[in-house]
């Protein structure tokens, strides 16, 4: 599914944990902990290198990863970079780490590099070598071949410079069907509270049985011999769930899978069972949570409740992307409106908290496709949502389409486009300016939005029922919905006032955006101070709460708690 923007409160930036003896370490964005570099630091470790991972979370924390490398001098650097718009932040670190010196390897992977891998190599004389696709046999395979660059050839996945100085690029092995048998990711660090509660991460599956157009995931795995969608058994992630909630107290799993669901909803129902069982097990007894993403066609209201009832499961995001027909079939989303429906209200109706974000902005969107968005959106107000516009990322379909077209700027570190239909391009880029803050900030009021229904859904999954705790839930589900709306008004104004052609005067459009973007900063203003004090007596409730649990609690739970 494709998410939005959530930044999990309290996780350290920098250096995670001292590296200065360490062989290798993998340097990824921390939001939440990095299940990409960490799983490539536990395959260093078992070839036998010691390995840590740094977080690089913004460029202002250049100078400290810098630091930390050059004082350790690691035979590897890896870079873990998912993201394409912070490639060139990546790729800026790693030419820093050679202005300054540091002589060792370096080695990217992840989604970007995956689909622009000679790219990267030709250009970028600071990086050695790029590894495609799944990590772990390469990654494996280069470190015991690291000082003989000969050698390199025989490493799968790899796109390096040879002797000559060309680039070469060795094929990709079929990805091992196998997913219990890979190595877990290190997971050296205390976890980071949410509401008292310690939150982690990790996959039961990789890939999706989706085809959307402009996702990164499904390019990524078509792009390989293997299955396109492969799991783990019930067995192997009870046992990695069981041996983070003993050993690290672990009471919130937040799984990663691009769709955590199967298409089957019998099939679904008997795996989550199965899972419930083995965790009963193993001992895993107590209250905890899980969150995950599905899509639509997966959902319904009965194997919603079944899941929230049998294995905890509190909080799902659903790959929507758009409420209208023709927006549905130009992402390729290979699903119809009323399944939307049906995903949103059963979220609602079996108590798992549900959101979602729209792309609403896409190359063939037509104008007439936001009155059932608006629609959509009004009549889901309750659950938090974001809308922006579908990026076309490199390898993805959306791109190859409007690089065929004619219609693709940019190179392979950012790309543009214009929408087909003028008037809808005239009100992305009003909205865009006008939504700036609002909707894709770092602290955007969207992404608050979604963290109070969160804490929220937190507390009502891990407290006892309570009367100040009725009182935050109807509060909080008030403040979620005066967010939205307030959203979809001022999205409305924008759409009448392109609707009524006035767009086409560029001192009218202008003075418009203005004034738009003044109400949406100033309301949004106003309505975050409201969200962080909403969020404050969550906290304070939580404590008290939490506190006067009789008893069952571990100390780590307690002493997150205090932490948080
Ligand atoms: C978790 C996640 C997040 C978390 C971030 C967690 C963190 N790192 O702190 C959150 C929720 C914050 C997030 C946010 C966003 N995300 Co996100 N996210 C993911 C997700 C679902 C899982 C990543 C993961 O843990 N995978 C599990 C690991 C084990 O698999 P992996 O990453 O593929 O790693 C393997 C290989 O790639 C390779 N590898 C990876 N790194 C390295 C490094 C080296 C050195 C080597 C050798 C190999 C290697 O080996 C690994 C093991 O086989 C991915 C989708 C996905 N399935 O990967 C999207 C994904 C990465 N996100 C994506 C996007 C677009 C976003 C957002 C922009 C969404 C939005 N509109 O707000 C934001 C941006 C956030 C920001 N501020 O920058 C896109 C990226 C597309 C692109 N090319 O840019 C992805 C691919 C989803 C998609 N639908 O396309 N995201
Ligand atoms: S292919 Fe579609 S459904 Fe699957 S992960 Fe990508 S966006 Fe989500």
């Amino acid at each position: 599914m494709s998410t939005t923007a959530q930044i999990a409160p309290g996780r350290r930036c920098g250096t995670l944990w001292p590296v200065s003896t360490l062989d290798a370490i993998f340097i990824g964005a921390e939001y939440e902990e990095n299940l990409s570099s960490r799983t490539m630091a536990s395959v260093a470790r078992h070839e036998g290198f010691s390995s840590g991972i740094l977080g690089f979370n913004t460029d202002r924390e250049t100078p400290i990863v810098l630091a930390s490398i050059l004082e350790a001098r690691p035979a590897l650097v890896g870079l873990s970079m998912a993201f394409q718009h912070r490639a060139l932040e990546f790729l800026r670190l790693a030419d820093a780490l050679r202005n300054e010196g540091y002589d060792g390897h370096i080695v990217v992977g992840g989604h970007f590099p995956t689909a622009t891998a000679s790219e990267v190599i030709r250009r970028h004389s600071c990086v050695d070598t790029v590894i495609s696709f799944d990590g772990e046999r390469p990654l494996a395979m280069l470190l015991a071949r690291l000082d003989a660059p000969a050698r390199w050839a025989e490493v799968p996945a790899l796109t390096f410079r040879d002797a000559s100085g060309d680039v070469r690029s060795t094929p990709p092995e079929p990805v091992p069907r196998d997913l219990d048998s890979l190595p877990l990711p290190i997971r050296d660090d205390p976890l980071t509270p949410h509401m008292g509660q310690p939150f982690t991460t990790l996959c039961g599956s990789r890939g999706c049985y989706g085809n959307c157009s402009f996702c990164a995931i499904n390019s990524y795995h078509r792009g390989r011999p293997g299955p396109r969608l492969r799991f783990r058994t019930p067995e192997s992630i009870a046992r990695e769930m069981a041996s983070l909630y003993h050993e690290k107290g672990a009471r919130i799993f937040c799984f990663h899978d691009d769709t955590f669901f199967l298409p089957n909803k019998g099939r679904m129902r008997a795996r989550m069972d199965e899972l419930a069982d083995r965790l009963d097990a193993l001992g895993v007894t107590g209250r905890f949570a899980l969150v995950a993403k599905a899509r639509p066609d997966a959902l319904d209201p009965g194997l919603l409740a079944h899941l929230r009832e049998r294995i905890g499961l509190m909080r799902l995001y659903i790959g929507v992307e758009n409420f209208s027909r023709a927006g549905l079939e130009h992402l390729n989303r290979r699903v119809d409106r009323e399944q939307v429906d049906l995903s949103l209200s059963s979220c609602a109706t079996s108590g798992v908290y549900g959101c979602y974000n729209l792309l609403i902005f896409e190359p063939d969107a037509r104008l007439e496709d936001m009155d059932e968005n608006l629609a959509g959106m009004r009549k889901f107000s309750s659950i938090p949502v974001n809308f922006c516009r579908a990026e076309a990322y490199n390898g993805t379909a959306l791109h190859t389409m409007l690089q065929k077209q004619g219609r693709l700027r940019g190179n392979y570190l950012a790309s543009d486009y214009d929408i087909a239909d003028s008037r809808m391009e005239m009100l992305f880029r009003i909205v865009y300016q006008a939504f700036k803050d609002r909707n894709f900030a770092s602290d955007a009021l969207a992404n608050l939005n979604m963290s109070l229904g969160y804490e929220l859904q937190l507390l009502l999954h891990f407290c006892e029922p309570d009367p100040d705790l009725s009182e935050a839930e109807a509060e909080t589900n008030a403040m979620m919905k005066r967010i939205n709306e307030n959203s979809l008004e001022r999205l409305t104004e924008a759409v009448e006032f392109v609707r009524k052609g006035h767009w086409k005067d560029p001192r009218g459009c202008m003075d418009f955006t203005v004034e738009l973007a003044q109400k949406v900063n100033f309301q949004g203003a106003e309505l975050h101070t409201q969200v962080l004090d909403l969020r404050r007596h969550l906290q304070d409730l939580s404590m008290r709460l939490l506190s006067a649990e009789p008893s069952g609690e571990t100390s780590s739970q307690q002493a997150a708690m205090k932490e948080s």
